[in-house]
C-alpha cells in the first residue's frame, strides 16, 4: 500500500500523463478521502481542463488539485459568531445522536470565555437524564451558569428559559444544547422547529445562530442529515468533529459543494480547547497531504 496521498498522486502521474487511466486513479484517490462521487467528478473535470506543462510533477499536479478544491471551499469559511456589544447572541447546537454536541457546546464556551466574555448554558437535551449532567460538569469546570430542567421537560422551554436568563442577567452569550435527533424521527425534527421558535421570539431583542454538529468520522451520509434538518431550521454554519482521529474529513467538500452551508470549526479532541476555526487553506493540504 503506498503511505499518503502524494506518494500515490506521485505513482499515478509517473508516467506524466493526464489521460483517463491516471484521471480515474485520481478519481479513487479523492474517493478514498471521503469527498464522494459528485464532487470527485466535478474535480477531475475541472483538472481535465488544465493546463499542464509538458514534464509537470506531482507538485503541479498537486497544486492545481488544491486551488480547484480551494475554490469549492474557500467561500463558505466562516468565523464563529462575532458577540455584538448592543444584542447578545444565542447559539443552538443541533445534530444527530452522538456527533459532538455538548462538547462543542463546551468548546464554544471555553472559546468565548476566551474573550472574556459572559456566558450562559442551556441544557435543552431532556431526553436523557445524563445529558444535563454531563452540561453541567462542563458548566462546573468552567464556572458557567446553566439552565436546566426534569427529564421528560419540554426542551422548548429550557431554551426559552436559557433566552431570558440571557436578556435578564445581561449575559453576552446563551448556548443552547438539544438533544441528539434522527432527521427521519419527524416529531423530534419538529421539536427542533419548536425550539426555533420560542427563541426567535425574542429576534428583535438578540441575535441568533444555530450550528449543526456533523460527525466527521461519518462520511458521505452527512450530506442528507445536514439536507434533511435544514427542511427543519436555519442552519447558519457547521462544526465538524472528530477530526483528530483517522478521519481525512474530504466529506466536507461535497457537504459544501451539495448544500453551500458555511463551515465555522473543526472539532479536534475531546477537551474544551480542541476547536479551530475552519480554515480552508490548511484544510486542503489535510486532504492532500494525508
Ligand atoms: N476524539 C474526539 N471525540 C469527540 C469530539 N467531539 C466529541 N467527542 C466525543 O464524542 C462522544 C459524543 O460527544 P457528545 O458531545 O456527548 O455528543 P452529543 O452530540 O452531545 O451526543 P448526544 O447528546 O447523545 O446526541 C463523547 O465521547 C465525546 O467526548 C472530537 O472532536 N474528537
Ligand atoms: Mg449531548
Amino acid at each position: 500500500m503506498f503511505k499518503n496521498f502524494t506518494n500515490r498522486l506521485g505513482n499515478i502521474f509517473s508516467s506524466k500523463k493526464i489521460d483517463e487511466n491516471s484521471l480515474l486513479e485520481l478519481e479513487e484517490l479523492l474517493l478514498i478521502s471521503d469527498i464522494g462521487i459528485e464532487t470527485t467528478d466535478k474535480i477531475i473535470n475541472k483538472l481535465r481542463n488544465e493546463k499542464f506543462s509538458p514534464s509537470f510533477d506531482t507538485i503541479e499536479v498537486k497544486s492545481k488539485l488544491a486551488e480547484i478544491i480551494l475554490n469549492i471551499i474557500e467561500p463558505f469559511q466562516e468565523e464563529f459568531p462575532k458577540l455584538s456589544k448592543s444584542k447578545p447572541t444565542i447559539i443552538i447546537c443541533i445534530g444527530v445522536n452522538g456527533s459532538g454536541k455538548t462538547t462543542t457546546v463546551a468548546k464554544l464556551a471555553h472559546h468565548y470565555k476566551e474573550m472574556n466574555c459572559s456566558i450562559v448554558l442551556g441544557a435543552a437535551d431532556t431526553f436523557r437524564a445524563a445529558a444535563t449532567e454531563q452540561l453541567s460538569l462542563w458548566g462546573k469546570e468552567m464556572n458557567l451558569d446553566i439552565i436546566s430542567g426534569n427529564q421528560n421537560s419540554d426542551p422548548a422551554s429550557i431554551a426559552f428559559k436559557c433566552v431570558e436568563s440571557t436578556l435578564n442577567n445581561e449575559f453576552d452569550l446563551g448556548i443552547i444544547d438539544t438533544a441528539g435527533r434522527l432527521q427521519n424521527r419527524t416529531d423530534l425534527m419538529e421539536q427542533l422547529k419548536k425550539i426555533d421558535k420560542v427563541v426567535k421570539t425574542k429576534n428583535n431583542l438578540l441575535n441568533q445562530k444555530t450550528i449543526m454538529i456533523i460527525d466527521g468520522t461519518t462520511g458521505q451520509s452527512s450530506i442528507k442529515q445536514v439536507e434533511e434538518f435544514s427542511k427543519y431550521i436555519n442552519i447558519d454554519g457547521l462544526i465538524i468533529s472528530k477530526l483528530d482521529g483517522s478521519a481525512i474529513g474530504g466529506t466536507i467538500v461535497s457537504i459544501i459543494d451539495h448544500l453551500k452551508v458555511p463551515v465555522l470549526g473543526l472539532g479536534v479532541g475531546e477537551n474544551k480547547s480542541d476547536l479551530e476555526e475552519f480554515n480552508a487553506k490548511k484544510f486542503v493540504n489535510r486532504i492532500l497531504d494525508n
